[in-house]
């Protein structure tokens, strides 16, 4: 193997690592759960540079695993572990950061073309520089990538309004696992000419393809916005909260997420300068966005009319109990950094187990009623930590060792709780019409899991198109298709 590298060595001069100190962050998740094995990582400057870089490891048989900023929590950006052990040779890690260049924007297209390793605040500050809003927006956005957005269908807090990353996305250029670049770059909102390949990219976490560059839809920056942080009795409070807040404000209401207590206390407790932003604790709180286009000046005060009118009514009724309204910038800020914080929060207490779930709006209050009691009841180690994007339908269904046992000692009885506690959550989440991973994808976390949910026939059109685009099984190897 050695020679084989030293042949890449050759046209990668400096933009290929194989020392072991110099991979080893490459190798290892954002959530320390997954470490693989690789023959070398090697970061490209450009498209062509990939597309060398596939054309070698198709001629030589070497897996690719393609990594952003390797911020995805199914282990999708890392060399499968057990990999290390099949017959195949190691793979190589493909980083795409340095693919980190905003190739044009035009506003009145409304559309940017950007390359794959551009980080997603790049992005929006780009975007913004040009007078226009890129609405895709997720605590990770300072080190995810827009390619790593698309090929996981990214979600975050602005779906509601603005849809996934999917909806955000006109066209791409992609090498396929033999090193030829796909063109296509369109920047077309209307263009009905046969399969959708762009579709067949995006989500389907680098198994069939690298991308190396995307169009990307623009819309009108808002011209003022508020945040609420309401606290309320429970989800089906918030549920009542929400259809009569689209139905006043309309597409203003940008974002609707959700937290329980749990989560505020973890952030509380583990962000420096964190308070809460109501006294009395609640067993949830909602977060309500509303941003408004027109003028800035009359825009902050419509704005904050009709938050104060939505959450005053909301009292009323007894929905909310209590609420918070951002007057400036700073609170604006503080308010969205409880959201933002929970993940590392949550890291900072122990291992997790992570139950990225989507259900029917509607279903939420009785799925969290009759799950919540039955883990209560058949897994008392754990502690919940709940909270999403509601309004749509999202929630962050984890876990936590309970408070004193997150220590590295216990990691090992706690995770061993992570196939009964899946069984258990994700056939509730089944029963009630539900997905077993809405935004996060399957890597190798819900990989095999996901056969479950799956027909024959779904998986049988899922393997033909991976057989299609990736006859040898090169792209990403052991991800997102279930093994048996
Ligand atoms: P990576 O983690 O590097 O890769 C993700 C997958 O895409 C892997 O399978 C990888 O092989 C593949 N891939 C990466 N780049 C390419 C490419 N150019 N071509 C082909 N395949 C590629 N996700 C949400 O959806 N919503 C959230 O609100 C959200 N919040 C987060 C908050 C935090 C604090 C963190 C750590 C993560 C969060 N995520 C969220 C998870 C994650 O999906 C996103 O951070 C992001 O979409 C991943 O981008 P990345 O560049 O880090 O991709
Ligand atoms: C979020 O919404 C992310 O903050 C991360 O999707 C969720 O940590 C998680 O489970
Ligand atoms: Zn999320």
């Amino acid at each position: 193997m050695t020679s084989l590298t030293d042949t890449l060595r050759a046209c990668f001069t400096g933009k290929l690592l194989t020392d072991a100190a110099d991979m080893a962050p490459f190798l290892t998740d954002w959530r320390k759960m997954w470490t693989g094995a690789a023959l070398a990582v090697v970061q490209p400057d450009t498209a062509q540079d990939v597309a060398q870089v596939l054309t070698w490891c198709n001629a030589n048989n070497v897996p690719v695993v393609p990594q952003g900023g390797s911020t995805g929590m199914s282990g999708g950006s890392v060399p499968e572990p057990s990999s290390a052990n099949a017959d195949q040779p190691l793979p190589i890690v493909l980083s795409l950061t340095r693919l980190n260049k905003v190739r044009s924007v035009d506003p009145q297209n409304n559309t940017m073309v950007v390359e794959a390793g551009v980080t997603l605040q790049a992005v929006q500050e780009a975007a913004c520089a040009a007078g226009r809003l890129f609405p895709l927006s997720l605590a990770a956005e300072g080190t995810c990538t827009i390619g790593g957005n698309l090929a996981s269908n990214a979600g975050g807090v602005q779906v509601l309004r603005y849809g996934n990353a999917r909806e955000l996305c006109l066209g791409l250029e992609v090498v396929t696992p033999e090193g030829e670049l796909w063109d296509g770059l369109r920047t077309l909102r209307k263009d009905n000419t046969g399969y959708d390949l762009r579709d067949m990219y995006i989500g389907s976490e680098g198994t069939l393809g690298v991308i190396t560059a995307a169009v990307l839809k623009l819309f009108p920056l808002p011209a003022a916005q508020t945040i609420a942080l309401a606290a309320v009795p429970s989800t089906r409070e918030a549920l009542a909260l929400l259809n009569p807040a689209q139905s006043r404000v309309g597409a203003a209401l940008t974002a609707f997420e959700v937290l329980t207590d749990t989560c505020m206390e973890l952030v509380t407790d583990h962000v420096p300068g964190t308070r809460r932003p109501v006294t009395e604790a609640s067993p949830w709180y909602v977060l309500l966005e509303l941003s408004i286009t027109g003028q800035p000046d009359q825009a902050e005060a419509q704005a904050s009319q009709m938050m104060e009118d939505l959450l005053g009514a909301a009292m009323e009724t007894g929905w909310v109990t209590d609420a918070a309204i951002s007057a400036n910038l700073a609170q604006f800020e503080a308010l969205w950094a409880i959201r933002e914080n929970i993940s590392e929060s949550q890291s900072a207490v122990g291992k997790t187990i992570k139950h990225d779930i989507a259900l029917p709006v509607s279903c939420i209050p009785d799925f969290l009623e009759s799950t919540d009691a039955a883990i209560a009841q058949a897994f008392p180690q754990v502690r919940q930590v709940v909270f999403g994007h509601l309004g749509d339908g999202n929630l962050h269904y984890n876990a936590s060792p309970q408070p004193g046992m997150g220590s590295a000692e216990h990691a090992a009885a706690f995770l061993a709780l992570e196939g009964p506690l899946n069984k258990l959550v994700h056939d509730a989440v089944h029963a009630f019409g539900g997905s077993i991973s809405a935004e996060h994808g399957l890597g190798v976390l819900r990989r095999d899991e996901s056969a479950r949910f799956k027909s024959p026939l779904e998986l049988k059109l899922m393997r033909n198109i991976k057989q299609a685009l990736d006859p040898k099984g090169l792209m990403n190897p052991a991800k997102l298709l279930p093994l048996n």
